[in-house]
């Protein structure tokens, strides 16, 4: 009798369990982020069994929403719910309200539900920290001010992927107990990977860089072996995989999609905080993904997210902006806006040294009212807006804001 193999199998570790033992390190902690949870946990073991079910597509995205947003109204715990589902944000009523804000896919890679690919559930978790009407705003925050996420994955096992700023732990569903048993603890993504995810049927509208870190994985130039393309199509599955067994998945903007196609508050922000909490990272294509700071709650965003170094090779690759510019062609632009009226970048030793290697390499570069190179700066580190790239591109902005000054 394998009494240690016995004592391990009969320790049960359930995620309710789990989320008690971590509560209990919080001795001001009342018990409302387990009750949210648990009510999460019902809503994945609901899908979990319709999915097993074969219910229809339509009906089960719907059917999943119902569930969620009854259980996290019912919950007593939460304030505001924004679901990929519903195109408003749901606003508790004030006798149930709660000091949490969840924000969730119901049911994401649906398109794939009646081939039977795997799918899942991706949910986000923010505090609400006043006790004011709850308004919009306590959602459209930085996904860095997330206090949990997770994912629920219905495949050949059903898995629950939880963090709540202290690491990254996997739970099975057990189907005879019902419940979900801690079996990947402290999970840890490998520093490279050799696998690459993304839907290369958008390539011909990729931009450079994208171009050139797939054209790298298929045809490395350092010696090192090929990656393996790896595509479900479903954020959960491929996300899990990159997350287990390392590498990158990536969701770029193309020509068609230029914000890419993953939503920012319930796909971006919780598949980046278990990234980094599993020591890998995510990027948007221009900076950390859990800096962006959402301005609708539909709001998409890029996003490159995996294991550290191979991320870190995409980020080399898109932030030299103007390099890229200048070696594929195309448009780099800093233009003014509300905050910053005069745009971000100094005249006299980042746009003009740009706008004179632009214009001599057969391109321009332009303020949005002149030829940036006619500028004469009052201040050393005077600031203007700046439009720099190739010729035809640049005459296009030109004929925007001509347009605009004739209106
Ligand atoms: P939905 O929100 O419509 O389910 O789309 C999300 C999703 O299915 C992700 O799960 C997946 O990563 C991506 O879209 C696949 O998109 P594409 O089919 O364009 O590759």
């Amino acid at each position: 009798m394998d009494h240690e193999a016995d004592a391990y199998r009969t320790d049960l570790m359930t995620i309710t369990r789990f989320v008690l033992n971590e509560q209990s390190k919080y001795p001001e902690s009342r018990g409302d982020f387990t009750i949210l949870l648990s009510n999460i946990v019902l809503g994945c073991k609901f899908v979990c069994s319709a999915v097993n079910k074969g219910e229809e597509q339509k009906k089960l995205d719907v059917l999943s929403n119902d569930v969620f947003v009854k259980a996290l109204v019912s919950s007593g715990r939460t304030s505001v719910l924004v679901s990929e589902e519903d195109e408003e944000a749901t606003f508790v009523e004030s006798s149930k309200r709660g000091k949490y804000c969840v924000v969730f896919d119901p049911l994401d890679g649906s398109s794939n539900i009646d081939c039977g690919v795997s799918i899942g559930t991706i949910f986000g978790i923010y505090t609400m920290e006043h006790s004011d009407e709850p308004t919009i705003e306590d959602v459209l925050k930085p996904g860095n001010e997330m206090v949990a996420a997770g994912y629920c994955m219905y495949g050949s096992s059903c898995m629950l992927v939880l963090s709540t700023g202290t690491g990254v732990h996997g739970f099975t569903l057990d189907p005879s107990l019902g419940e979900f048993i801690l079996t990947h603890p402290d999970i840890k993504i490998p520093n490279k990977g050799n696998i690459y995810s993304v839907n290369e049927g958008n390539a011909q509208n990729w931009d450079g860089p994208t171009t050139k870190y797939v054209e790298r994985c298929k045809y490395p130039k350092d010696g090192s072996p090929a990656k393996s393309l790896r595509y479900v199509g479903s954020m959960v599955a491929d996300v899990h995989r990159t997350l287990l067994y390392g590498g990158i998945f990536l969701y770029p903007a193309d020509k068609k999609s230029p914000n890419g196609k993953l939503r920012v508050l319930y796909e971006v922000f919780p598949m980046a905080f278990l990234m980094e909490q599993a020591g890998g990272q995510a990027f948007t294509g221009k900076k950390r993904a859990l800096d962006l700071v959402p301005k609708k709650i539909h709001e998409r965003s890029p996003i490159f997210l995996g294991s550290y170094d191979d991320v870190e090779e995409i980020k080399a690759l898109m932030v030299a902006d103007v390099h890229r510019t200048l070696l594929y062609g195309g448009i780099f632009l800093y233009p003014a806006d509300k905050k910053s009226p005069n745009g971000k970048l100094r005249v006299l030793y980042e746009v003009f040294p740009m706008a004179f290697l632009m214009e001599q390499a057969g391109g321009q570069a332009f303020t949005g009212k002149k030829r940036a190179l006619d500028l004469v700066p009052k201040k050393i580190h005077e600031r203007s807006p700046i439009f720099l790239g190739s010729y035809d591109d640049v005459e296009e902005i030109k004929a925007l804001y001509a347009a605009e000054e004739n209106n």
